[in-house]
């Protein structure tokens, strides 16, 4: 039976094992419809774990909304046609708890995606991937077919993007630090660190849509939370602490905190995988920043 996981490179493709058959952006553009179906119907998989997309973190996503949009439209409706053309049995989607709307009442519920505007920050991003759902939906209700979304809050873990510029904040932060310990600099963040955030570790993420792909029947989305809100400054506190910078740091509390929050109710993931386990942040922030010192030459940076 193949499984194939596209983006199979990137933070959250990378780490299922080798009995999945990666594809990433050496093998096929997923923005082109043609060289998508075709490969599609040559592999014929069973199941397709769909991570591949145009990501980043927020002043990314405020810098490039159409090209967050345009891309990601392109990649999910492509995939999508190509599962149902050569007969994709289970397909798992990918959204972020970032699409929910940004006047919305806490805690997150899957049921709340599509009611109202997503943050502005974000908005080319949230809409191609609200899209995702819809067309997950519609394939369903008119092929058949057995697709569902998982909702992930902020991922993080090893083989993540560090692009100081285009990177999610663990990411940019650890690369941040990384910089000013070496240069002897002050450290220099963006925001006021007051935002909270949700993390959840990439592999936890993979051994999750792993277990779901088993067990859960139904096709609604669901949200995949450690449930463990945190702000962005004690985040940070952690990071220069695992990586034992002792100099200054400055906030740039003229640029966006981005949302708030995005507090999240994860009893529906509970229900289907009840004691589930995550690992905790300081011991992700730990793995990750170990994998990052050793392999800063190689890394996507
Ligand atoms: O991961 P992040 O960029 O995305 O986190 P969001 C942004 C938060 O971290 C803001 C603070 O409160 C920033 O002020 N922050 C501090 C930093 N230093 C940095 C830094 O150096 N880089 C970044 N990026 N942030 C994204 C969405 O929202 O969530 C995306 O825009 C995606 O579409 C992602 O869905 C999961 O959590 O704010």
């Amino acid at each position: 039976m193949l499984k194939i996981v596209t983006g199979g490179n990137g933070l959250v493709g990378s780490q299922f094992d080798a009995t999945y058959h990666k594809l990433s952006r050496n093998d096929v553009d997923f923005t082109r419809r043609d060289e998508t179906v075709a490969l599609f119907k040559k592999l014929s998989p069973e199941i397709v774990i769909h991570t591949a997309a145009k990501v980043g973190g927020l002043y990314s996503n405020m810098q490039s909304p159409a090209d967050y949009f345009e891309q990601n439209l392109r990649i999910n409706t492509n995939v999508l046609e190509a599962c149902r053309l050569s007969g994709v049995k289970k397909m798992v989607g990918f959204l972020s708890t970032c699409i929910f709307p940004d006047a919305v009442e806490y805690p997150l519920t899957e049921e709340k995606i599509h009611l109202g505007p997503p943050h502005i920050s974000n908005y080319g991003y949230a809409y191609a991937k609200r899209m995702l759902e819809v067309g997950v939906q519609a394939h369903n209700q008119q092929y058949g077919t057995h697709y569902f979304c998982v909702i992930p809050t902020n991922i993080y873990g090893i083989n993540d993007n560090f692009n100081l510029t285009e990177a999610h904040v663990i990411p940019a932060l650890i690369h941040k630090v990384f910089i000013a310990r070496e240069n002897k600099t002050v450290l220099q963040v963006p925001g006021d660190g007051s935002a909270l955030r949700e993390f959840v570790f990439a592999r936890d993420l993979a051994n999750i849509v792993e277990m779901l792909l088993e067990k859960y029947e139904q096709t609604s989305p669901l949200i995949i939370s450690s449930g463990v809100e945190i702000s962005i400054k004690q985040v940070l506190e952690m990071i220069v602490e695992l990586m034992n910078y002792h100099g200054k740091v400055e906030w740039q509390t003229s640029l966006s905190n981005g949302q708030h929050r995005k507090r999240s109710d994860i009893s529906k993931l509970q229900d289907v995988l009840p004691g589930l386990r995550f690992t905790g942040i300081y011991e992700g922030l730990k793995e990750t920043i170990n994998w990052f010192e050793s392999n800063y030459a190689i890394l996507r940076k």
